[in-house]
């Protein structure tokens, strides 16, 4: 095991679970660290690791990767025989796309829509921006599957699902109404035993 994934705390860390999950679902070993959010100390403790101050950070070896859609891509090309991208060329070019908006994307549903794991909040009155984002990943989520058939954005486990993941998070923290394929796609993700021990842990922690 010469992986080390740096992520923040559990209950909040949306682009922690990423790569986590990335690695969890290819049965990649890794050790972890997770450093607490929102502390005194917990820029000084990034810092440690991380020459950005954000987490996560994957430390293989000499090298440290500090960004979760790099960090996916990475362990994407270490272990091609996981096949985290999907195999059909037209398939990985819109994985990368759905995976890239969300990556530079949804600022507003980021913001109004927080992730926190362990917590059921009331759904709040939604602003037109977030709305908007709700709409776009509706129909992003929508167009995958009526593609692939399903169960997973394109067919199988893909870093696509990944990089969604904390989205389908927050569909249940504020009981967003959710129909058809999409409402089994966010349960699809949630039954993930991956999925289930990131929010076991989250449970623990203190902070949330
Ligand atoms: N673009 C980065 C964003 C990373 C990011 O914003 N991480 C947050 C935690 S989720 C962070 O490190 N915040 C620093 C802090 O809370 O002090 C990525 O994809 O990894």
């Amino acid at each position: 095991m010469d992986m080390t994934l740096v992520v923040g705390s559990k209950t909040f860390s949306s682009w922690s679970l990423r790569p986590w999950l990335v690695l969890k679902q290819a049965n990649i070993p890794f050790k972890e660290v997770v450093i607490a959010l929102n502390q005194l100390s917990t820029r000084e403790q990034i810092r440690q690791y991380s020459p950005s101050g954000r987490v996560p950070v994957l430390i293989h070896k000499e090298l440290r990767i500090w960004d979760s859609l790099a960090i996916a891509e990475y362990v994407s090309e270490l272990f091609p025989e996981k096949e985290l991208w999907p195999s059909k060329i037209e398939d990985r070019a819109l994985a990368r796309s759905v995976s890239a908006e969300m990556h530079s994307g949804f600022a507003a549903m980021r913001q109004q829509l927080s992730m926190n794991v362990k917590r059921r909040l009331p759904t709040p009155a939604l602003n037109d921006d977030t709305q908007g984002d709700l709409k776009r990943v509706f129909e992003i989520w929508n167009e995958c599957l009526n593609r692939s058939g399903g169960p997973f954005l394109f067919g199988k486990f893909s870093i696509a699902d990944a990089m969604y993941a904390p989205v389908t998070t927050r569909m249940t923290t504020y009981s967003i109404p959710l129909t058809g394929a999409i409402e089994g796609y966010v349960e699809t993700v949630a039954k993930l035993p991956a999925m289930q021990e990131w929010i076991q842990a989250a449970q623990k922690e203190a902070e949330g």
